[in-house]
């Protein structure tokens, strides 16, 4: 008797400093999944309607302070609170587009200059991503975008520094996408190939497994 594996989700992140249209193309892909009639969710953190994530809105708000370590804590505790949700949603075959993950975590906590491996070790063990499509815009094109400068982060200074912090994170699960042009759909024709890269390899290996984020190989 052949045993049929149910195949897992795909667990897709977004990535790019504030403005770079990541929420648009998350929504792209949302789209494209369900024309495929794939299950698929879209989850961003911060998830700011959850216990931790309201802390978290007030101090993006400027409404409350916190050390920049206790900050980094709570981003992570955020998505420590949903790893198993998100282990469960993706075993029973839902995929799972996020936008912003540990690696936004890593970029705007080091780039006030939190040490980088410290910033990492808290999100260690973490579900990893099957991929991390990160939208590469220069920040001075993001500060010309609609509604920049609201929140605490949004200044080109600083977005700049995030900007270098991204490109230290940068590896093998990374597919970096041009989006200076500002032209949604050729970001996401190259976003589509990757993803459609991603389904014929979870049809061929159909117990594709599900990885760990940051943990040190011996
Ligand atoms: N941000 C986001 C962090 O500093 N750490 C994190 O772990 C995450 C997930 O919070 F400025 C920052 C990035 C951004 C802000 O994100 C809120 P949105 O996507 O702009 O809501
Ligand atoms: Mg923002």
């Amino acid at each position: 008797m052949e045993i049929k594996l149910k195949k897992r989700g795909l667990f897709i992140v977004i990535e790019g400093i504030d403005r770079s249209g990541k929420s648009t193309q998350c929504q792209k892909i949302y789209e494209y999944l369900i024309k495929k009639n794939e299950k698929i969710e879209q989850w961003k953190y911060p998830d700011r309607n959850g216990d931790i994530g309201k802390l978290i809105d007030n101090y993006l708000k400027n409404q409350s302070e916190k050390s920049d370590q206790a900050i980094h804590l709570l981003f992570s505790a955020d998505r420590w609170e949903k790893n198993k949700l998100l282990q469960n949603k993706l075993e029973s075959g839902i995929n799972i587009v996020c936008d912003r993950y540990a690696f936004s975590g890593v970029a705007y906590s080091s780039a006030k200059g939190l040490d980088l491996e410290w910033c990492k070790s808290t999100d260690s063990g973490l579900i990893s991503p099957d991929v991390v499509i990160y939208l590469d815009l220069d920040p001075k094109e993001a500060q010309n975008r609609s509604s920049y400068g609201e929140e605490r982060y949004e200044k080109l200074t600083f977005q700049s520094q995030v900007s270098k912090q991204f490109d230290k994170l940068k590896d093998d699960l990374w597919k970096v996408i041009d989006s200076n042009n500002n032209n949604v759909e050729s970001t996401f024709k190259e976003i589509q190939i990757k993803i459609d890269e991603l389904l014929k390899k979870r049809e061929e290996e159909k117990d594709l497994e599900i990885k760990k984020l940051w943990i040190k190989k011996d």
